[in-house]
C-alpha cells in the first residue's frame, strides 16, 4: 500500500506541504491543475511546477485527481472528439513526469452533491451532510449557491465555468438516458485506454457520489454490477476503478470488502473514509473509525491486504475539528488521524500475516 494525500496546490490549499510531510507514512500527493477548465490541455510547464513543489518535500506526484471530463464527452456531442484529443494530450504530458494513475469520474454536471458542508456532529465537530428531502425540494441553482457561498477557493466539481451553463446543461441531459451515458463512456474509453496503456498510466473511474440519480440526472457508476460493466467495456488493467468506500457505502447493499476481493487487480487507487447512514437515506461523513460510522473500514482494509493490494490509497474526506479553517472535507487534522487509523489497521495485518507465515514455517 502506498499512502498518498490530496493537496489542492500552492495558493489553493490552506495546508502547507511542510505540514503534510509531518504525517507519518505519506509518500505522495494526489493533485490536479484546478485552474484549468475541463476540456483544455494541461500545459507541461504547469505540471512541472507542481512536480517541483512536491519533490522539494520528497513527495511523488504519481496520482492525479481528477482530469475532469468535458460535458460534451458525457453528452456525446459531435464536439466531443476535440475534447478527447485534448484529454489525450494531457495524458501524454502527465506521462512525461511519470504519473501512474489518473482518477476521473463520469458524473453529469456535478462531481459530488451534499446539502450541508458544515453539519454539526455530537462532539461539536462538523462534516459534510446529505439530506434527501432537501434535494427533492431544492432548485439546483440554490444548491450551487449553498456550495459556493462564502468560499474563496474553487470547489472541485463546482467550477464556475461549468455552472454558468447549468440550466442549459440540465436541458441537454434531459435527452440522455443511462444507456446513452454508458455508450458515451465506452466511446471515451475506446480512445483513451490504448493511450493510457502506451504510457503506462492507469485510468481509475471514481464511483458516483452519492451513488444514485440526483435532480433526475443519469448516474451509472454505483454498484458491483455496474463497476463490473465498466471494467468489461475494455478488458485491460489500464481500465480500472477508484475504490471509494464513502461514495459506494451510501448504498447499504454495496458490500465494499467483497468488491475489493472481486476487482482487486483493477483497483490502482483507493479512497477510504466512513459515513453514517440514517434510515431516511440521509448520511453524514464521520471519523474514519469503523465504530463511528456505518462502514466496516477494518473489513475493507483487510480485504485490500488479503488481495495483495500494492496500489495508492488516501484517507478521504474528514470532519472539521479543532477549529481548523479548511476546505470542506479536506482539513489537515482529521485526514491525518484517518491515515494513522488506516496505517494502524494495515500494520497489524502485516504483522499478523508474518506471524501466520512463521507459524507455517515452524510447523
Ligand atoms: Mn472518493
Amino acid at each position: 500500500m502506498k499512502m498518498v494525500f490530496r493537496w489542492f496546490g500552492e495558493g489553493n490549499d490552506f495546508i502547507p506541504l511542510e505540514y503534510v510531510k509531518q504525517i507519518p507514512g505519506v509518500e505522495g500527493l494526489v493533485w490536479a491543475l484546478h485552474d484549468i477548465p475541463a476540456g483544455e490541455v494541461w500545459p507541461l510547464e504547469k505540471i512541472n511546477e507542481v512536480k517541483q513543489q512536491a519533490n522539494r518535500q520528497g513527495f511523488h506526484i504519481d496520482v492525479v485527481e481528477s482530469v475532469n471530463i468535458h460535458e460534451d464527452i458525457k453528452l456525446g456531442l459531435p464536439t466531443r472528439d476535440q475534447y478527447i484529443d485534448n484529454y489525450i494530450k494531457t495524458i501524454e504530458n502527465l506521462a512525461k513526469v511519470g504519473v501512474k494513475v489518473i482518477c476521473y469520474n463520469f458524473m453529469p454536471v456535478f462531481d459530488w452533491v451534499r446539502t450541508d458542508l458544515y453539519k454539526e456532529l455530537e462532539d461539536g465537530s462538523t462534516a459534510l451532510f446529505y439530506e434527501n428531502s432537501k434535494i427533492v425540494d431544492i432548485d439546483p441553482m440554490e444548491l450551487v449557491d449553498t456550495i459556493s457561498r462564502n468560499y474563496d477557493f474553487t470547489m472541485p466539481g463546482w467550477e464556475p465555468e461549468r455552472l454558468e451553463y447549468l440550466s442549459d446543461l440540465f436541458e441537454q441531459y434531459k435527452e440522455v438516458s443511462e444507456e446513452d451515458l454508458w455508450n458515451h463512456l465506452q466511446y471515451f474509453l475506446e480512445r483513451i485506454i490504448p493511450v493510457a496503456e502506451k504510457h503506462d498510466i492507469k485510468m481509475a473511474i471514481h464511483p458516483d457520489d452519492p451513488p444514485f440519480s440526483v435532480f433526475g440526472l443519469p448516474r451509472i457508476i454505483n454498484s458491483k454490477e455496474n463497476i463490473q460493466r465498466v471494467l468489461d467495456l475494455i478488458d485491460s488493467p489500464y481500465n480500472g476503478v477508484t475504490l471509494c468506500s464513502g461514495a459506494l457505502g451510501v448504498k447499504p447493499d454495496n458490500d465494499i470488502a467483497e468488491m475489493v476481493r472481486v476487482f482487486a487487480n483493477r483497483i490502482p487507487f483507493a479512497h477510504i473514509r466512513n459515513i453514517k447512514r440514517y434510515e431516511n437515506g440521509n448520511f453524514i461523513e464521520t471519523s474514519h473509525r469503523t465504530t463511528d460510522g456505518s462502514i466496516d473500514i477494518h473489513g475493507i482494509m483487510k480485504a485490500l491486504y488479503e488481495s495483495g493490494f500494492t496500489g495508492y490509497l488516501r484517507p478521504d474526506h474528514g470532519r472539521h475539528i479543532w477549529d481548523e479553517k479548511c476546505r470542506p472535507g479536506y482539513g489537515l487534522y482529521d485526514r491525518a488521524l484517518g491515515s494513522m487509523y488506516l496505517w494502524g489497521i494495515w500494520d497489524s495485518l502485516v504483522s499478523s500475516g508474518k506471524e501466520t507465515n512463521n507459524y507455517v514455517v515452524n510447523k
